[in-house]
């Protein structure tokens, strides 16, 4: 499989790259379909014998997943052919020691794999093998439990929003650091360190984050969140801000949910002020019926810079988030200079298959700072008198999860740009299309 296909666009009437881009999409799906089907086979097997090949005190797992991505117009720009399809593999292998039940020894490997990716895609994913996690977890007894994790962790708060392990993505996410977590009856309190790599650059990120166990039939929480870096800031300054929030989530009446987080942002980026904010609302509303079908509506914000590189900095940092399921499937924004309308209608017709379909509105408060992809990477640059709608797209995604060893997905997104982008260049229709299987043992 080469990944990129040709530059040059061809002839409507017999178009290589066409024949080439459903070629390969047909071996692909038919591959997907196979291993599915063998997918399900072993977890069916897996399920009838029940391994006990190791005493209750040692656990060796893992997960098998690989995903199909079909992917069209990514750039938005029809006369330049850039379709892909691609494969996205990922094994994960761990071993789980408890010899009492106040010690954890925990260590898993990653490979994640990448086949047939266009070079220059924006969702370009590397290959890499890596030790994701490796802890060790101690906690006493005492009528406050004080437990310590130790090592390279996931780190997973609230709805993700800020601080996640980012699943979706073939690589995940892992911190290095501790977490000391303080614990009774009524509340658990978190306070953690760690450190973060990206390329050339080093980062510390701090936090304390307290969840209330008495809010009733939610949740309730609150958080302190340091990042610094010294060339993370504006300019390749450094970077030092403090994020205070707080998120709330529940039900009523049986059968209306709710959510609300919100965030403000201070510190200094590049010798600069930094005054950012962002809120989510959310409120839904599922029917008494067998198929439990929810309406919800929501609505989240992000403050953006009008002059962005130049004085006050206000483009609001979204930290560690997982973005996928939260501003479009395409993961074509993030929470940063965002409005982001979105309806919902979600079934659960059976009690291992689940419907979504979405429907969102994107507007960028800020047109001169430009549109964020999912990962936080600008991915248009703006420009000052843009329009302000960044377009609107439609998700439809079926989840299957009939073997606890077993789950799968297929979905549909398209995304129609707004004036933001037919202001500042190329603005035509993306599809994207997708399977998924994960084998988890
Ligand atoms: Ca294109
Ligand atoms: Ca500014």
């Amino acid at each position: 499989m080469t990944g990129v296909i040709g530059s040059k666009p061809q002839p409507a009437y017999i178009s290589p790259m066409k024949t080439t881009f459903f070629a390969k999409s047909w071996i692909f799906l038919l591959t997907q379909l196979f291993l599915c089907l063998f997918g399900l086979r072993l977890a069916e097997s897996a399920e009838a014998k029940e391994p006990k090949l190791w005493p209750d005190k040692i656990k060796v797992g893992g997960e098998f997943r690989t995903r199909v991505e079909l992917r069209t117009n990514e750039d938005l720009n029809s006369a330049v052919p850039d379709n892909d399809v691609f494969v996205l593999l990922r094994t994960r292998v761990y071993l789980d020691l408890n010899p009492t039940s106040y010690v954890r020894l925990f260590a898993m490997f990653q490979d994640s794999e990448t086949l047939g990716q266009n070079a220059a895609s924006i969702f370009k994913v590397p290959d890499r093998r890596k030790l994701y996690q490796a802890f060790l977890y101690l906690k006493n007894d005492a009528p406050l439990v004080t437990s310590l994790k130790m090592g390279r962790q996931e780190m997973i708060y609230g709805d993700e929003r800020l601080i996640g392990a980012f699943n979706w993505s073939n690589l995940g996410r892992s911190f290095d650091g501790a977490v000391v977590r303080l614990e009774n009856a009524h509340f658990w309190l978190d306070l953690f360190g760690t450190r973060i790599h990206p390329a050339g650059k080093e980062n510390q990120f701090a936090g304390a984050y307290g969840h209330w166990k008495g809010f009733p039939q939610g949740e309730l929480e609150a958080y302190a969140l340091y990042l610094h870096g010294s060339k993370s800031g504006l300019n390749g300054g450094s970077l030092s801000i403090v994020t205070i929030g707080s998120r709330l989530k529940g039900k009523f009446k049986k059968n209306y949910d709710y959510g609300f987080e919100g965030a403000y942002q201070t510190g200094t980026s590049g010798g600069s002020t930094v005054s950012a904010f962002a809120t989510h609302l959310r409120f839904g509303y599922t029917f008494p019926l067998g198929f439990k079908p929810r309406l919800g509506i929501e609505y989240n914000f992000a403050s953006g810079d009008e002059n962005p590189g130049t004085g006050k900095v206000t483009t609001f940092n979204n930290l560690f988030p997982t973005n996928h399921d939260k501003y479009g499937y395409m993961d074509l924004f993030s929470w940063k200079n965002l409005h982001d309308i979105r309806f919902s209608f979600d079934t659960q017709p059976l009690e291992w298959f689940k419907t979504k379909l979405d429907y969102h509105a994107f507007f960028l408060p800020d047109p001169a700072n430009g549109a964020f992809l999912a990962s936080g990477v600008q991915w248009r640059p703006g420009a000052p008198g843009a329009g302000h709608f960044a377009g609107q797209e439609i998700d439809l995604l079926f989840t299957f999860k009939p073997w606890k060893y077993f789950d799968a997905l297929v979905g549909y997104s398209v995304f129609f740009p707004g004036t933001f982008f037919s202001d500042t260049g190329p603005s035509d229709t993306s599809h994207f299309f997708y399977t998924q299987f994960a084998f988890r043992y």
